[in-house]
């Protein structure tokens, strides 16, 4: 199954069964993949990020340019003239509850603005935010 964030600045990613419990994502943040420098642009298609792979329009690989609330990288999702995302598929088990967080901000160098967020799972949204994230 696929699960996508779409859109934003997103500084890691975690899905456990519970608050505590291991994070069920592989490279939840998003530490592990190709070299980045300050930041590298990765298209639709790209593994680049492991574990992950660009599904919407190119995404920016955040490695200097912006600092990252959990180790030193993180997406800006924003990056290109419209919105990108990533994905990744995880086994699930029926009937259980899954818990799904996320760091989200701002771009630093583009200041306060709206920042939708869309998280969907198999093609479903389970999640839009549209607030206005502080850098
Ligand atoms: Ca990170």
């Amino acid at each position: 199954m696929s699960r996508g964030l779409m859109v934003g600045l997103v500084l890691g990613v975690m899905v456990g069964t519970a608050y505590g419990q291991p994070n069920l994502l592989t490279n939840g943040s998003l530490e592990v993949g190709v070299d980045v420098g300050t930041h590298v642009e990765l298209p639709v298609g790209s593994t680049g990020i492991s574990g992950w792979l660009v599904i919407v329009d190119p995404i920016d690989y955040i490695g200097t340019m912006i600092p990252a609330s959990d180790g030193n990288r993180c997406v800006d999702l924003n990056a290109s003239p419209s919105s990108g995302g990533i994905a990744q598929s995880f086994a699930t088990i029926p009937g259980e509850t899954y818990n799904v967080s996320f760091d989200l901000t701002s771009n630093e160098m583009t200041g306060p603005a709206a920042r939708p967020v869309r998280v969907q799972i198999d093609g479903g949204t389970i999640y839009d935010y549209s607030g206005v994230c502080q850098p």
